[in-house]
């Protein structure tokens, strides 16, 4: 496939943190890479707030799209959230030139469909879109109906929109019916678990950050671990079989009924990013029922990424947003082996309450004590 060419334009406050600003960008710029797209030109604007109609400033975008057409650019990506009526305004001054508009959403979504190998997958990503695409679609009927010219007059645009609202609608609802199935399934399998008596951990973390690897470092299961973003969309359960730390513990673990110890289910699933927007979040609501019901927590971190400490913030709030907050956590410092100097004490002390681990999976570093971490915990 060809690489799009494509210009990435960030509308930041005038508030913004110049490293904030970098910060934003590069994930910009890694998230277009992932997605298979050609960086002709990056832009940041700095507004104290975005323009209603276009979000961008009008002069700016006239400045974009004079860059676009020069440049041959096929997409325009805008690092935020625009409103229904902001693309649909945007796209009207594009779309004879050929050129796309995407959002943040778009762009996340087009990585999610690339990366997509189950249907589960498939279906909360095309069920995700249709909740993205629908207010612009609706949005665009009332633009079309007004246009038309008042009252009592539909042009067969309108109609055309009106069929494709309906359309929609009934696609969201058999995918919604389809998507609860898998849930079922789900319930049903942990209910069984849980009988069974095992215990559930589940690996989360920022995207990137190694989850995948330390599920396949822990269990040699096989997951796909890539320098992706998004690589991981949906969830993997591997048997992890934890010694006992405890010397007195002899009867062993009715699950195993080994000789003491404890057989705990590990499940890895799809990373976190800054300002997932929430319409992701319930869309793999399904997918992140493990997380929300597991019996503790492996945040996975990347000791080595200049922005660990937003990173951690990230991902904590998204897991406030699924309500997971009286889990117990471990933090997990992963990478450990690109840093020349881990500075241990200093992270030990800032993150005391979620009992630091240090960790290499590409060097299976540290994973010995992680498990003790666990099993202490469970
Ligand atoms: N140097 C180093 N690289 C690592 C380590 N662990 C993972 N990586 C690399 O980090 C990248 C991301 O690893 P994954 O395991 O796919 O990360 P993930 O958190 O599952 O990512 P997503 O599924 O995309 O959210 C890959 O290129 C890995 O090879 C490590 O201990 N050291
Ligand atoms: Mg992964």
């Amino acid at each position: 496939m060809d690489q799009p060419r494509v210009i990435l334009i960030d509308v930041i406050s005038s508030q913004t943190k110049p490293e904030e600003a970098k910060r934003r960008l590069l994930e910009l710029e890694s998230l277009t890479h992932t997605y298979g797209g050609m960086i002709v030109v990056k832009i940041i604007q700095k507004r104290v707030t975005p323009d209603y109609k276009t979000y961008i400033g009008p002069g700016k975008l006239e400045e974009v799209i004079a860059i676009a057409e020069q440049e041959q650019v096929e997409i325009i990506i805008i690092n935020n959230l625009l409103k229904p009526h902001q693309i649909f305004n945007i796209e009207r001054m594009v779309e004879r030139k050929g050129i796309k508009v995407w959002d943040r959403i778009d762009l996340i979504l087009k990585i999610f469909q690339k990366h997509a190998d189950t249907t589960e997958a498939k279906l909360q990503i095309r069920l995700a879109g249709i909740r993205h695409m629908g207010p612009r679609i609706y949005r665009m009927g009332l633009e079309l109906s007004q246009q038309a010219g008042g009252i009592g007059t539909r042009g067969s645009g309108e109609t055309n929109i009106e069929q494709m609202k309906r359309h929609l609608a009934v696609e969201e609802r058999a995918i919604k019916k389809q998507i609860s199935k898998y849930a079922n399934t789900r319930s049903l399998h942990r209910a069984r678990r849980d009988k069974m008596g095992f215990k559930t951990v589940s690996i989360v973390g920022y995207t990137n950050a190694g989850k995948s690897s330390l599920l396949n470092a822990l269990t040699k299961k096989g997951a796909y671990v890539a320098d992706e973003l998004f690589a991981t969309l949906d969830t993997r359960v591997a048997k992890l079989w934890l010694p006992s730390n405890d010397p007195l513990v002899k009867g062993g673990h009715p699950a195993k009924g080994g000789i003491g110890g404890l057989s705990v289910l590990l499940s890895d699933t799809i990373g976190f990013i800054q300002d997932l927007p929430p319409q992701l979040i319930q869309a793999f609501r399904s997918t992140l029922e493990e997380t929300v019901h597991a019996d503790l927590i492996l945040h996975v971190i990347d000791v080595s990424d200049q922005y660990m400490d937003e990173k951690i913030n990230e991902v904590e709030e998204v897991l406030a947003e699924l309500e997971v907050t009286d889990t117990k956590k471990i933090y997990v410092f992963n990478k450990i082996d690109n840093l020349k100097r881990v500075p241990r004490t200093a992270i030990k002390k800032k993150y005391k309450a979620f009992k630091p681990v240090f960790v290499s999976c590409k060097k299976s570093e540290g994973l010995e004590e992680l498990k003790k971490q666990i099993a202490d915990s469970l």
